[in-house]
C-alpha cells in the first residue's frame, strides 16, 4: 500500500513568458528528507518538481493547497557556484547571449565571497549608466518591468526597499524588476530614471541554488526574511514551499512532504522521413524524459489501445495502420491518471499506389475505398 499516500494531481504546464513543455506536477504526501524526495521523484516520474515562472508558480500553489499540505520540498537545493541571473525568469524572453548582457562599471562586481550570506549579491543602475552590486539588503528606488507596455517597458518606483521587497512589488503590480537585455535597453532604461541621481535596483542577483533537473530557471519566491541558512544544513540547505506559495531553506535532512514532476511522453518518428507512402513501414518511438522504472508502454491508435505493442519502438505498416498514434507508461499504481503524449498523425500520400478509384475488387475480394486521395483496405 506504498501509494495510498500519494495525492495526485494534474496540472499542464502554462504558456507566458516560457514556452516549457507541459508537465504534470504531484504532490506526494509522504514525508521524506529532500535526498530521498529526490530519488523517489526520479524513479517514479522525472524529477522534484522545478519551476520556471509566476503562472506555473500559481498552479502548483494551489495543487500543495488542495493536497492539504503546510509545506512541501521543490526541487532546489544550494549549491556551492554562485552565478548571475535575472530576476525575470523565462528563456524566451531572452534572445542568444540577451541573458549574459552586461555593462558594469570598472572594478565590479565587487565584495562577493561565494556565499550569498553576506554577499553584495543585488544590481542598481547608476545615474553614469553602469551597474553595481550592492547587498541585496540597501534600500534605494527601483525599476520595474512591465511587459504589457512595449514603448515605455520600465517604471521607476519610489519610495527605497530592499531588493527582495522591490522585487514583489514589482511582481505584484507589474512584470517583474527591470532586465536589461541589450545595449539599446540599457539606453531605455537610463531615460526611465528620468532625473533620479544615484542608485537604482534592477533586476539582476547572483545565488548559488540549483535545481535538482539542471535547468537554469532563475525564478524564486522567497518568503520574508528567507533564505536564512537556519537549521543543522547537516545535509546542506533545500528548499520548501509553504502553502502560501512562499519559499523557505530548511536542512536538508528535515522529513517533508514533496512535489514532483513529470515531463510530458512524445511520440517520434524514427524512420522513414515524411511524406509516407501506402506499403511504408514507419517507426515510431515513444520517449518519457528521465524515466527509469516502467513496466511497459501503452500505445493508442486512434484513441484506442494497441494490443501487443509494449516497446519503446513500435513499427506500424501503411495503409492500414495508418492514424493518430499516441503513448504512455504504464504505471504500478493504477490510481494514478496515464500522462499521455500529444496525438502524432502518420498518414500516407496515397497517390503513389491507389489512384482516385472509387473501388476495386480483386480476385481475393479485398476492397480498397480510395477518397481524396487517401486509401483504406
Ligand atoms: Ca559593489
Ligand atoms: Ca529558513
Amino acid at each position: 500500500m506504498a501509494h495510498v499516500g500519494c495525492f495526485l494531481l494534474l496540472i499542464l504546464g502554462v504558456c507566458g513568458l516560457s514556452s516549457s513543455v507541459p508537465r504534470q506536477f504531484h504532490v506526494v504526501k509522504e514525508q521524506k528528507n529532500w535526498t530521498e524526495a529526490q530519488q523517489y521523484c526520479r524513479e517514479k516520474f522525472t524529477d522534484l518538481a522545478t519551476i520556471d515562472d509566476m503562472a506555473e508558480m500559481e498552479k502548483i500553489k494551489s495543487a500543495v493547497q488542495d493536497a492539504g499540505v503546510r509545506e512541501a520540498w521543490i526541487g532546489l537545493k544550494h549549491g556551492s557556484s554562485p552565478k548571475w541571473q535575472w530576476s525575470l525568469a523565462g528563456r524566451d524572453f531572452y534572445r542568444e547571449n540577451e541573458a549574459e548582457f552586461r555593462n558594469w562599471a570598472n572594478g565590479q562586481p565587487n565584495g562577493g565571497n561565494n556565499d550569498e550570506r553576506d554577499g553584495e549579491d543585488c544590481v542598481t543602475n547608476h545615474d553614469n549608466k553602469k551597474w553595481y552590486n550592492y547587498l541585496c539588503k540597501r534600500q534605494f528606488i527601483f525599476l520595474c518591468y512591465n511587459g504589457t507596455n512595449s514603448t515605455h517597458p520600465y517604471v521607476l518606483v519610489y519610495p527605497g526597499k530592499s531588493w527582495t521587497d522591490a522585487q514583489r512589488y514589482c511582481r505584484e503590480n507589474h512584470t517583474d524588476l527591470a532586465s536589461v537585455r541589450n545595449q539599446a535597453e540599457n539606453e531605455l532604461l537610463v531615460k526611465a530614471r528620468g532625473s533620479h541621481i544615484g542608485e537604482v535596483w534592477i533586476g539582476l542577483f547572483r545565488d548559488a541554488w540549483e535545481w535538482s533537473d539542471g535547468r537554469s530557471s532563475s525564478f524564486r519566491l522567497w518568503g520574508p526574511g528567507e533564505p536564512n541558512y537556519y537549521g543543522s544544513g547537516q545535509l546542506g540547505f533545500c528548499v520548501e514551499m509553504k502553502s502560501s506559495g512562499q519559499w523557505n531553506d530548511e536542512s536538508c535532512n528535515e522529513h517533508r512532504n514533496f512535489i514532483c514532476y513529470e515531463a510530458l511522453p512524445t511520440v517520434e518518428v524514427v524512420s522513414p522521413q515524411s511524406p509516407f507512402y501506402s506499403g511504408d513501414a514507419v517507426t515510431l518511438r515513444c520517449d518519457i524524459p528521465k524515466y527509469t522504472d516502467w513496466h511497459q508502454y501503452v500505445w493508442l491508435k486512434d484513441n484506442s489501445k494497441v494490443p501487443g505493442k509494449t516497446n519503446q519502438t513500435i513499427t506500424i505498416t501503411l495503409p492500414h495502420e495508418a492514424g493518430q498514434y499516441q503513448c504512455y507508461r504504464q504505471r504500478e499504481d493504477s490510481s494514478v491518471a496515464p500522462y499521455m503524449s500529444r496525438p502524432v498523425n502518420i498518414t500516407f500520400n496515397g497517390e503513389s499506389t491507389f489512384n482516385t478509384t472509387l473501388s476495386l475488387i480483386t480476385e481475393n475480394t479485398l476492397v480498397f475505398d480510395c477518397y481524396l486521395g487517401y486509401c483504406h483496405c
